[in-house]
């Protein structure tokens, strides 16, 4: 049979399509998910689970008019087959290629750059709040998709409350699959496991598609609706209290992977008076077997061979990660200290915490994809005299800003934040690279700020982070771990390592591009210029001694963060050199002010200068342009 695929230039060929040419041109989606997953990293099963929405979806709405937005945005993929990057989706997730997530740059049908989970509702009732008072003829509907792994968010009933209040015609497709990218946790995935036991999705469905089949689709939109309502209501296609008490009307559970029927009900609710919630039941990695059996490792699996529905291989990376170091660094302490507790929100997975997970079930709490909420529960823990350990992304922990500041700092309570995934995170793109967190978390009275230069400061600072009686963060990328081959001194607060001194300059590293601050520095021996490496450690307590030492004795200061320079670790350094009245000679190298888009880590790097050969030609540059200083202190002098 013809692929349909490749006919696709917009959405707008889905209405030329019968219903079994709509259904082929799920499974020809489908094969082209799995081709992209069988050569690189990517979004799979979540993606999988959707072909079919996507398509219904595309197929009675217009979003080239109406409103559409994909909540988190990693099951954007089906959606990007049909909006007419079909061609270029092989380029997925690689420099220059395609975004993983949602990109305006890329398409009028993707409404905003997005990766993190639960805004959806918001921003879709904010665009039709937008749209009615700018007076949109034909008034344009807008739909937001969510997963039931990010419908634990706050700010999602934050938005069903508001919507609630207006009266908005706002709807929202709960695509729920039981899984958040583990299974999903909390008092909501009950319910929502009650709602499934509706008998009419358990038993009825063919009854209701009839039913809905005999429906006029034609004459007054409102009494259509609520003539269909009402048939609906008859057949049993009601319950979801708590929505409906909200203000929403609720409408499910649904097949998902039924298209026709998936129309149908799109069509019931396409002309609604008030908000409505269409409960879908889907199958994450729905279509290829592998991935449905186990839709956790298929989440964002390594790239695989593949005989039709048969996994041959799995080309996995085997080096070890910080991640991986911090884990059992985490296992350890709570091993010792029955204090000690772990909490992730709902990226147990990403954190590698599952051996944690079955070993002190007690002490671990996954939270959902709720990070302030957590942020806050750990201050309850700490006040109650636990020593909870916050394991969450860099870029993440973003959405607990205010609950680092209100309920763990301004009470000086000792929580450990563990910023996994700091600095450029690689092919996910602008909305996962961490950061910012050196600049947010180095604002709060109370807290040390922590970045090890290899696996071994890793381990020793949450050592000494339990230690602390206050707030204590420790950042780390997404990278092999290194272990830095010399000579090293202990972990202690607030002090640097100078692992070499240099007449000519000096660099101040923070964080794991230390290894290539040394490979930069032999190079420049090498070339005779002399210069040193400081491993920082420490963003806060700042070494001050060090930083003094060096901006009066050495030619040049280089500071190298993998953070954003605003308000990071140069500017730290600035800020204490300013006091010393020399900063004239210090040069800061980091993430400039603008979104760095999709690359590998590497490739990011390098283009940012802050691989071991841009930290070299740095230098040289410097170098060269710096006029001769005079010092101020004899050189032999430690610093
Ligand atoms: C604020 C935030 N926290 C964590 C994540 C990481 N994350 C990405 S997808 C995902 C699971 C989402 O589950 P669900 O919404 O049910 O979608 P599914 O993959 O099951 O289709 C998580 C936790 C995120 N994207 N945003």
């Amino acid at each position: 049979m013809e692929n349909l695929l490749p006919t696709i230039r917009s959405p707008h060929d889905l209405k030329k399509l019968t219903l079994p040419q709509l259904e082929q041109l799920a499974a020809d989606m489908r094969d082209a998910l799995c081709q992209l997953a069988t050569h690189r990293t990517a979004h799979f099963s979540s993606n999988l689970g959707v072909v079919e929405l996507c398509i219904a979806l595309h197929a009675t709405f217009d979003f080239s008019h109406d409103r559409l937005i994909w909540d988190t945005g990693h099951q954007i993929y089906p959606h990007k087959l049909i909006t007419g990057r079909y061609h270029r989706f092989g380029t997925i997730r690689t420099r220059g290629g395609l975004m993983g997530y949602p990109n305006p740059e890329e398409s009028p049908y993707d409404l905003f750059m997005t990766g993190h989970a639960g805004a959806s509702l918001s921003a879709a009732l904010g665009l039709k709040c937008g749209d009615d008072l700018i007076d949109s003829d034909p008034p344009r509907r807008s739909v937001a998709v969510i997963g039931d792994g990010a419908f634990p968010c706050g700010m999602v009933y934050e938005a069903m409350n508001h919507a609630g209040g207006l009266k908005k015609e706002l709807i929202v497709v709960l695509n729920d699959n039981q899984m958040s990218i583990c299974p999903r946790v909390g008092g909501m995935a009950d319910y929502l496991d009650r709602l499934r036991l509706n008998p009419v999705y358990t038993g009825l469905k063919d009854e209701v598609v009839r039913a809905l089949g005999k429906m006029p689709l034609l004459g007054d939109p409102v009494e259509r609706f609520l003539a269909q309502l009402k048939e609906a209501v008859k057949a049993g296609l009601h319950g979801g209290m708590l929505f409906e008490e909200l203000g929403f009307r609720y409408l499910g559970p649904i097949d998902g992977h039924n298209i026709g029927l998936l129309r149908k009900y799109l069509r019931l609710v396409q002309d609604t008076q008030q908000p409505v919630l269409v409960h879908v039941v889907t199958e994450k990695g729905h279509g290829f077997h592998p991935a449905a059996r186990d839709p956790v490792s298929f989440h964002t699996p390594p790239p695989f061979e593949r005989d039709h529905d048969r996994v041959i291989s799995v080309n996995k990376n085997r080096s070890r990660s910080y991640t991986h170091v911090a884990s059992e660094a985490i296992f350890d302490q709570m091993t010792r200290d029955r204090r000690v507790t772990v909490l992730t929100a709902a990226m147990c997975l990403g954190n590698k915490l599952e051996k944690i997970r079955d070993r002190f079930p007690d002490r671990f709490f996954d939270t959902g994809i709720c990070e302030s909420h957590t942020v806050a529960f750990a201050a309850g823990q700490a006040k109650a005299g636990l020593r909870p350990i916050v394991d969450i992304y860099s870029t993440f922990l973003q959405r607990s800003l205010d609950q680092i500041f209100q309920e763990v700092s301004l009470q000086n309570l000792p929580v450990v934040f563990m910023m996994d995934r700091s600095g450029l995170t690689g092919p996910d793109g602008p909305t996962h690279h961490g950061v910012f967190d050196l600049g947010y978390m180095r604002l709060f009275p109370n807290m040390t700020v922590m970045a090890p230069g290899d696996e071994t400061d890793l381990v020793h600072m949450l050592d000494l982070a339990l230690k602390l009686e206050a707030p204590c963060a420790i950042r780390y990328p997404k990278a092999a771990a290194e272990r830095l081959d010399v000579n090293r001194t202990p972990v202690t607060l607030g002090t640097a390592e100078v692992l070499r001194e240099g007449d000519d300059g000096v660099i101040l590293c923070c964080g794991t591009l230390l290894g290539y601050c040394i490979q930069a520095a032999e190079t420049l021996r090498g070339e005779g210029l002399d210069v040193g490496v400081v491993n920082m450690r420490f963003v806060k307590p700042i070494d001050r001694n060090v930083i003094r030492a060096v901006v009066e004795r050495c030619g040049f200061v280089l500071t190298v963060e993998e953070a954003a320079l605003a308000a990071g670790f140069g500017t730290a350094v600035l800020e204490v050199a300013a006091e010393f009245h020399a900063v004239a000679d210090i040069h800061r190298r980091g993430i400039p002010d603008r979104f760095v888009e999709h690359a590998e880590r590497k490739e990011l790097l390098s283009d940012l200068g802050l691989d071991a050969a841009g930290i070299v030609e740095t230098c040289r540059r410097i170098a060269l342009e710096a006029p001769p200083r005079e010092r101020v202190a004899p050189r032999e002098k430690t610093y």
